[in-house]
């Protein structure tokens, strides 16, 4: 027997042994390229018959011949054979497919609680005719304390643990004004500003104290202001935050260093006619902290006392979200716990 013809029978049993175990398109594609292509087993062998002699060509021809044809109809046998297994697969998928199916889909974040009161405050107060202003988180000793009339040695400063940094007088600012400052250095009148944001003091945690947190500021420069001026504005401003057109103010006196007088700001309970947890059954909230500005924060930024008055008031934003909402620990603003989160 001449070489060629063991060499058909070997090629013609990998042929047939790769055809069985191709059960997709591409992996008859791969048979195809294998054995059908022009680079393929076939035109290999077809190749090697112009080398033969006569005599070897009459037996290896017709065997090349049938080869070639067994390939032609093995393949396009196994090929219909596959396209069924396909359309049936695909059938059978599509048969499963359960249209009622629930589809997971991606998570929709939302606003942050913070932004979207401050985002309502500060809508509040630009109806109102303020602009809003931010300062920086970290603070000079000078902006938060010394010109807001609280020196070294003050005992004001007590209540506010500060956060010092390394870098002397520089400080993590402990509430929003010192941003009055920066606005009073611009000497534009009538100012009328608000700002809100981050501040942060030295403070042991619990339900209703975070060593971080944020307050928003309302300033009021003219001439001629008085407290008259900051009750209305605080009334008015107040019955737009709880949305109540009759929630009444009361002050009661109190100190802060950079007003004078200082007072208490209570609001009358949004949430209840007759007393609630909220108010503990007082009737009446504490709010903020504001009074007249003093003449000695006017004096620190060039301002003449005797031609400029005005009024600033200061309130804790997360303590009115809680109040707000009904949340029971102030720590949630700040934790990641989506389920929290995503209830507003
Ligand atoms: C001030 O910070 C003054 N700057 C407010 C002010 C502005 C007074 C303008 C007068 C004129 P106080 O320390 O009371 O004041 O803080 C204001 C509000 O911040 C409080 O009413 C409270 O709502 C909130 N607050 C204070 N400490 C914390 C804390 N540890 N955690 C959460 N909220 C706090």
């Amino acid at each position: 027997m001449i070489p060629i013809i063991a060499e058909i029978e070997r090629v013609k049993q990998a042929f047939m042994t790769a055809l069985e175990a191709a059960t997709t398109h591409q992996a008859l594609e791969q048979v195809r390229l294998l054995f059908l292509s022009r680079q393929g087993e076939l035109a290999a062998l077809m190749a090697q018959l112009k080398e033969l002699s006569v005599e070897q060509k009459r037996q290896a021809g017709p065997a090349l011949n049938e080869l070639r044809s067994l390939f032609q109809v093995a393949f396009d046998a196994r090929q219909k054979l596959v396209a069924d297994l396909a359309m049936r697969g695909e059938q059978e998928q599509a048969a499963s497919f359960d249209v009622t199916a629930v589809r997971s889909v991606a998570r929709r974040g939302s606003i942050h609680i913070y932004t979207q009161i401050i985002e309502k405050l500060e809508d509040i107060f630009i109806s109102m005719g303020y602009s809003v202003v931010e300062g920086p988180e970290v603070e000079t000793e000078f902006y938060n304390f010394d010109a807001l009339n609280i020196p070294a040695n003050h005992p004001a400063r007590d209540a506010h643990d500060t956060f010092w940094l390394t870098i002397p007088s520089l400080l993590l600012r402990t509430h929003t004004s010192p941003v009055q400052i920066r606005a009073l250095e611009k000497q534009e009148f009538p100012l009328a500003i608000c700002a809100p944001g981050r501040v942060y003091r030295n403070e042991a945690t619990d339900a209703s104290h975070n060593f971080m947190f944020t307050q928003i500021e309302g300033l009021f420069i003219d001439k001629h202001v008085s407290m008259a001026n900051l009750i209305a504005t605080v009334e008015t401003f107040l019955q737009a935050v709880f949305e109540k057109k009759d929630l009444k103010v009361r002050a009661r006196p109190s100190y802060f260093p950079f007003v004078e007088p200082g007072i208490e700001i209570d609001c009358s309970c949004p949430f209840c006619a007759a007393g609630c947890s909220i108010c503990k059954k007082t009737g009446w909230i504490e709010l903020m902290g504001a009074g007249l500005v003093h003449p000695n924060v006017l004096k620190s930024c060039g301002i003449d006392p005797e031609i400029y008055s005005g009024f600033a008031f200061g309130l804790g934003i997360d303590r009115l979200a809680m109040m707000k909402y009904g949340i029971n620990d102030i720590r949630l603003f700040q934790s990641p716990k989506i389920g929290f989160l995503e209830q507003f």
